[in-house]
């Protein structure tokens, strides 16, 4: 039977496991991404594991998440991971340099081979035919440790592209298309590969755009084949070298398969609050806008900002729309200033921010009250932009041009002749932003250095066989982690910083959720379906980890969120029947005896004050089991 692209690569990077749907699998991996949010507790943990030098072959720190800098806290954080940087054999790209995604396929990305990244929009590099995941911190450590990268073999689904994209139609109203058919949990469980004719008339930052935005599906990740298009911008990025085509098999067999064609397209948008409430623009015609935003890691290559150039290039922004544009990298910027479409951006009325996300994690450019703000990004979850009740909206640069221009939901087809984008046949290379880690020999001199915001992260206790807590909170379906977790200017600061963080936890929901658990002692918390999705911070399950809670007892998880919960030593278990999460209140008391034993059954009781039964289920492979007997992946792996 033939091989599909993922099921290639992992079989050629396969430690443990049989590659068989879900089954536990191990897989070895070659280089590892983290960023500046989530990079200072993944060193924090690396350091403790004892480790002299990575045992990748390349890992690299990227800066662009917390650039703003305005106390010490994000100068010292940024130090450290510079400082730890360069003692352990690892490149650090500097603030300003640009986003992770952009700049990892830009200079480090290479087909066929595996990244796991601490941020979940990792599978951005699936746009060159490389195996990307987004993962924990701690996974992170722990690859760059040369330990394997343990997931469940996912299924297999197929993404059929036929035709040609229409003018104004984008890479991105395809991603939107797909969230539209399979929902923000459709693609759980899977890996989906692009395929057919249509993926010819894609480019590299287009499939780029599409495998980031599969994150948004729950996908374990998202790949395009590797081919001559894929060796043109290895070549353009002056790393021909690294090119090695990969196709899957003419007899691959996939679980699913979606046709789309990219002909039939129109330009879509994904209405607040979730990236899969997805609508034709033109069904929203005329709705005020405040703010636009273009840039992140989905819509920000040179390409992107080519075609927003031209299309505003002589043209003036509506007076009452406030525009942003955050060029991915500064290879894009630098060649946005030397071809002049820098000016042209400038000229028509936008302002420029720095090559970071930005805006995209509520770093600054917060909308105004009750504001309407169209994004170029791939998540628009509540809060998420830094004003509570901002409506944030999904789309491409197009169809952002088209709003800023005339301050209105507008369909970018009604903006004329799509001006001819010429793409350079090469890019300007300038790897100077990027610090090269020191020789061995003379690593072991250097110290790191760490601030006064760097605090002890909180340590898993070992799983007891009684758990007895109080429901310390009850929340309903698709929690993301920035419900549990926030970020933006105010907290992201603080990242390294566990018990500060502490007050902020799922202060979108509840207000007095941190406060309560803290006094309660041990708790549970109560979630509905695809809990956890969204980020693949960890810190969503340290902090309730330092806050007392020992279980999330849901419907169903995000597979980042499980993992980490997992690594945190917090148990993910569900309801055997989801009916029964409707039986469970905020503060009542439950208990679940035979932890130990449930874990091996996969079932286990738990009974309320009311002396009312439960049956949970839960899934673990031997590896989890005595991660969580161990009292997390940290314990388990010094052990
Ligand atoms: C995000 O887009 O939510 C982030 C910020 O990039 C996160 C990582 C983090 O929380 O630091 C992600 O996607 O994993
Ligand atoms: Fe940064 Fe936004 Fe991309 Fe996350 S989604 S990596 S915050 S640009």
């Amino acid at each position: 039977m033939g091989l599909t692209i993922a099921q290639k690569i992992i079989k050629a990077h396969l430690v443990s496991g049989q590659m068989q749907v879900g089954e536990e699998i191990a897989l070895r991996i070659d280089q590892t991404l983290t960023q500046d949010a989530t990079g200072t507790m993944a060193y924090l943990e690396f350091e403790t594991m004892g480790i002299d030098r990575v045992r990748t072959e390349k890992s690299v720190a990227y800066i662009d998440h917390n650039t703003l800098q305005s106390g010490f806290e994000n100068a010292d954080d940024h130090r450290y991971i510079q400082s730890v940087a360069k003692k352990h054999g690892i490149y650090f790209s500097r603030p300003g340099n640009g986003i992770c995604h952009q700049v990892h396929l830009e200079r480090f990305g290479v087909p066929g081979k595996t990244l796991i990244g601490s941020d979940s929009h990792t599978p951005t590099g699936g746009g060159i035919g490389m195996l990307a995941f987004g993962a924990g911190g701690l996974d992170v450590a722990v690859a760059m440790g040369g330990g394997a990268y343990y997931i469940t073999m996912p299924k297999m689904i197929r993404v059929n592209l036929t035709g040609r994209l229409r003018p104004f139609v984008t890479a991105k109203d395809v991603s939107l298309e797909i969230l539209r058919i399979l929902s923000v949990k459709g693609g759980v469980g899977s890996i989906i590969e692009w395929g057919g004719e249509g993926v010819k008339t894609l480019s590299v930052p287009e499939r780029a755009t599409i495998t980031n935005m599969g994150t948004e599906l729950g996908a374990t990740t998202s790949i395009f084949p590797s081919d001559e298009t894929t060796r043109a911008f290895l070549a353009a990025e002056g790393r021909e070298a690294d090119y090695v085509p990969i196709a899957p098999d003419a007899d691959a067999v996939y679980d699913r398969v979606i046709d789309i064609d990219l002909s039939a397209l129109e330009p879509l948008i994904a209405c607040p609050h979730m990236p899969d409430n997805v609508v034709k623009v033109s069904s929203l015609k005329g709705t005020k806008v405040d703010q636009v935003c273009i840039g992140s890691c989905t819509n920000s290559s040179l390409q992107d900002m080519l075609k927003v150039a031209a299309l505003l290039k002589g043209r003036t922004i509506k007076d009452s729309v406030s525009l942003s544009i955050s060029p991915g990298s500064k290879q894009v910027l630098s060649m946005l200033a030397e071809c002049g479409a820098l000016a042209d951006m400038l000229a028509a009325g936008a302002r420029v921010l720095e090559c970071a996300c930005g805006p995209c994690i509520g770093m600054g450019f917060s909308p105004n009250s009750g504001g309407v703000s169209l994004r170029t990004f791939n998540r628009n979850f509540e809060g998420r932009s830094g004003t509570k009740d901002a409506k944030v909206y999904l789309v491409s640069p197009e169809c952002a041009v088209a709003a800023a221009l005339t301050g209105e939901i507008t369909d970018p087809r009604l903006l004329g002749e799509m001006p001819a984008i010429v793409m350079p046949e090469a890019f300007k290379i300038d790897d100077s932003a990027v610090i090269p880690p020191a020789a061995p020999e003379e690593a072991q001199a250097l110290s790191v250095l760490r601030g006064p915001n760097i605090k002890e992260f909180p340590k898993a206790k070992p799983q007891t066989d009684c758990l007895s807590a109080a429901v310390a909170l009850k929340v309903g379906d698709d929690i993301t982690t920035d419900h549990i977790m926030p970020a933006g200017a105010k907290i992201l600061p603080y990242r390294s910083n566990i018990p500060y963080l502490s007050k902020f936890c799922f202060a979108v929901c509840d207000e007095s959720f941190a406060e309560r658990a803290l006094a309660l002692g041990e708790s549970v918390i109560v979630g509905g379906v695809n809990y956890g999705q969204g980020s693949s911070r960890e810190h969503a399950a340290l902090v309730p980890l330092y806050l007392g809670v020992r279980a999330v007892i849901a419907k169903s998880f995000a597979r980042i969120h499980a993992a980490n919960l997992i690594n945190a030593g917090i148990l993910p278990l569900t309801f055997k029947d989801p009916k029964d999460y409707d039986r469970l209140c905020r503060d009542s008391r439950i208990s679940i005896e035979g932890v130990f034993e449930g874990m091996e059954t996969g079932e286990m009781t738990l009974v309320d004050d009311k002396g009312e039964r439960i049956t949970l289920t839960c899934s673990f492979t031997e590896r989890q089991k005595d991660i969580l007997k161990a009292g997390g992946l940290l314990a388990y792996t010094k052990g």
